[in-house]
């Protein structure tokens, strides 16, 4: 019995351990800013170096963004479109990319980019000589820690972003009464900023060089040592601790008003924390980010690495890829940069997140739709945090409305349409090149990420209140397709297979949106019981619409022509686009197809970009090679930086994927495909562990979600299912599917269903 009891105690702490390991840690602090450690709300986030003689927090507020209010659309540009058309027709590709690059692209070419916000400095003189010193992001409660030793004193410093308290929240401490002195202050990169202090808070004000927006930070310090401004700092001595608290806004209100108010923003929200101490807005910080991380627990097993620096597990992971903690530890940190970057009322993540240090950021940090952007949200309702994708919902209701005006005058057609990019201005015509620039998807694959988050939810209310947006991109495309004078199908023209190939009519990519776009509009406006005749209309057009083809090299063609080059490498792999995120291909109902799929991305090969690795490891799951995907996985988890890698994507030692450069889409990316290796629920049931490696052989996983409405536990030992518990959550019917087992049963909302290994009900 008391053995017994020493077990369960032991197996009770080894899982609490396993919950609470999941950190990044360093034993020195960070030089580059891929070294550096983000915190974020949503909105408010920052980069933290862990310094010791100086601490950096360089810290980004969402809103901040050059540019101003603007229509993008260029007027009159539908009156070139029958003409692009007819020279793609006849095949005179760079005429009709000439054309369109004169008459049909926006207005004007470029948007514009995220922009930092500003920097918080600490300077500890006489901290050069350190010991014991280590810098640890702990996944479990958010919060920052650095921790080391001078002459024999320790000194703490926790930082947190807090969602309740919309601040930025920094506790220092030093293990000896009076130890603690240091400057503090804020300032910025951009040209245009001032910086006020007054008593014990510092205000920064910048403005954007090309843009209308302002942004204001106000940073308050308290503290049980001295305090007084000397140069323009606060200089803070015979402290045994101090709590600075940091809030950001800018003139920003939405894409077409910026009449905000930053000072009485940030006024009011450190008033708002007034006294409070950094305990209770620790507690409350904690409180809320767990509601939201503890609702999924993944254990795929630690053999010890987890005891290792982050940079030394990433450089181990390459050469020997034996770390499952790693794994673990990847898809929580996915969670946690979700949490962070996108939560209700903010905006969505960009290709960074909310985390950029440069006025010119690569590829603005925008949101890029061929892509990169649904890549952000792919891991979030499997993972459990599905709130975290109303953000995404906001911005399609934003882009909808620009879309419209694009659609009419880019098309001269109904509903709403977006290219391959969108700034915050929300810009949705073609930008940079005709070559790529032009490209449809845009409102398709998006509108998807509502239907799938109905299909996770079984929420009809969210369903009603979004289904007008997914009808409206129907409407769109419905008008816009064009019977191509050559095979006689409907086909997607002018648009591009992003982002290979050039100009084009009929790109695969758009047809088998366009196609599961129309399919979700059957199906919800039955469950709506509304737009019968328009569904009607749709049914109808689904079989003219070009279907996809197997071409000369056994390859899913990417194009109406078979024109594939088989030995072509290229990072986009859009036309797999139907194997995920879609499942129109799938070996249930097209398994030539399917075949064809993998023949095509056995061409492209494995190497990659972080967000096309990422890609690749969905894409591998779905073929239910467990194995190749984790090959894939090795390689997003190898060191980007490393000379032997350069150039080769993978991760930068504080884990944010690298492109390179940095682009988070990798790191959600990477985590829905590691999902995807344990539970599929794309073809109305839902399939356990249908792609396990062999390197993942045992683990356990609860909280993890099934469309349909379910949340799973279940457990894996020796690469086979143990058992399996299932919640259900709105009363549908189920069906579990385990290697050749499966069974079908009814559910009570509300109700935990649990079966052993081979299915049977325990
Ligand atoms: C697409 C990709 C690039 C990059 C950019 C943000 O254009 O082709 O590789 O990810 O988006």
């Amino acid at each position: 019995m008391i053995k017994k009891i020493i077990l369960l105690w032991l197996l009770c702490v080894g899982t609490m351990q396993a919950q609470e390991s999941f950190k990044l840690a360093y034993d020195k602090p960070a030089m580059l800013w891929t070294e550096a450690l983000p915190i974020g709300n949503g909105s408010l986030g920052a980069m933290i170096f862990g310094g010791v003689a100086q601490e950096h927090i360089q810290f980004n507020e969402e809103t901040l963004w050059a540019g101003a209010p603007h229509d993008y659309s260029h007027k009159g540009a539908s009156k070139y479109l029958p003409q692009i058309r007819a020279l793609l027709t006849a095949g005179k590709q760079l005429e009709a990319q000439t054309l369109a690059q004169k008459e049909f692209m926006s207005d004007p070419i470029k948007q514009v980019s995220y922009q930092p916000f500003g920097d918080i400095y600490l300077d500890f003189k006489g901290h050069e000589n350190f010991t014991d010193y280590s810098r640890t992001l702990d996944l479990g409660n958010a919060i920052h820690t650095v921790s080391y030793k001078v002459k024999g004193i320790t000194f703490k410093r926790e930082v947190l972003s807090s969602f309740p308290d919309k601040a930025i929240a920094v506790h220092l401490t030093a293990s000896k009464s009076k130890a603690l002195n240091f400057n503090l202050w804020v300032d910025a990169v951009h040209d245009d900023k001032r910086v006020t202090t007054s008593g014990n808070t510092q205000t920064l004000e910048v403005k954007v060089k090309d843009g209308v927006l302002k942004g204001i930070a106000t940073l308050k310090i308290t503290t049980n040592g001295k305090l007084k401004v000397v140069n323009g700092k606060l200089h803070i001595t015979k402290a045994s601790t101090a709590t600075i608290y940091l809030s950001a806004a800018t003139n920003f209100i939405n894409y077409k008003d910026v009449s905000g108010t930053p000072e009485k923003i940030t006024k009011t929200v450190l008033e708002n924390i007034g006294n409070a101490t950094y305990a209770d807005v620790k507690k409350k910080h904690i409180t809320d980010y767990q509601s939201l991380y503890k609702r999924f627990t993944l254990d795929l097993g630690d053999n010890g690495k987890s005891a290792n620096t982050t940079e030394k597990r990433i450089y181990d992971f390459w050469k020997n890829p034996n770390d499952p903690q790693l794994v673990a530890l990847y898809v929580q940190y996915a969670r946690y940069l979700t949490i962070s970057s996108s939560r209700p009322g903010s905006k969505p993540a960009t290709l960074q997140g909310i985390w950029n240090d440069k006025l010119t950021p690569p590829w603005f940090s925008s949101y890029t739709t061929n892509i990169n952007l649904e890549m952000n949200y792919w891991p979030v309702e499997v993972y459990n945090l599905s709130e975290c994708n109303e953000p995404l919902f906001d911005f399609i209701k934003e882009v909808s409305q620009t879309g419209k005006i694009v659609a009419k005058e880019h098309y001269d057609a109904d509903g709403w349409v977006v290219h391959h990019n969108v700034d915050i201005w929300r810009g949705a015509a073609p930008v940079n090149a005709s070559h790529h620039g032009i490209w449809l998807g845009g409102a398709g694959w998006l509108s998807s990420h509502i239907w799938e988050h109905y299909l996770f939810t079984q929420d009809k209310k969210f369903l009603e209140n979004h289904y007008h947006l997914m009808k409206e991109a129907a409407l769109f495309y419905s008008e816009f397709l064009y019977k191509d004078p050559n095979t006689g199908y409907l086909i997607s023209s002018p648009s591009n297979s992003p982002e290979i190939g050039g100009l084009v009519a009929g790109p695969t990519m758009d047809h088998q949106i366009i196609r599961a776009l129309f399919k979700d509009i059957i199906h919800a406006s039955k469950i709506l019981n509304t737009d019968e005749l328009f569904a009607e209309k749709l049914r109808g057009m689904i079989p003219q619409i070009a279907p996809n083809k197997i071409g000369k090299h056994g390859q899913l063609q990417e194009w109406l022509e078979d024109v594939d080059d088989p030995t072509s490498h290229h990072r986009h792999v859009s036309h797999l686009w139907a194997v995920y995120p879609g499942y129109e291909i799938n070996y249930e109902e097209t398994p030539e197809l399917m075949k064809a799929a993998k023949q095509s991305l056995e061409y492209r090969g494995d190497n990659g970009t972080g967000w096309s690795l990422a890609w690749k490891i969905n894409f591998w799951s779905r073929f239910r090679d467990g194995d190749r995907a984790y090959k894939l996985l090795n390689a997003l988890l190898s060191p980007a930086e490393h000379e032997e890698r350069k150039g080769a994507g993978g991760s930068y030692p504080n884990l944010f994927d690298a492109h390179p450069p940095f682009q988070i889409d990798g790191n959600f990316g990477g985590a829905s495909g590691i999902l995807e290796m344990f539970i599929q629920s794309q073809l109305n049931k839902i399939e356990l562990l249908p792609a396990l490696p062999t390197a993942l052989p045992k683990g356990s996983v609860s909280g993890i979600v099934a469309r349909g409405g379910f949340e799973l536990a279940f457990k894996w030992e020796n690469g086979k299912l143990i058992e399996v518990e299932v919640l259900s959550k709105k009363g549908m019917p189920c069906i579990l599917q385990y290697e050749d087992s499966s069974i079908t049963f009814n559910t009570q909302a509300g109700k935990t269903y649990k079966f052993d290994a081979l299915l049977n009900k325990k």
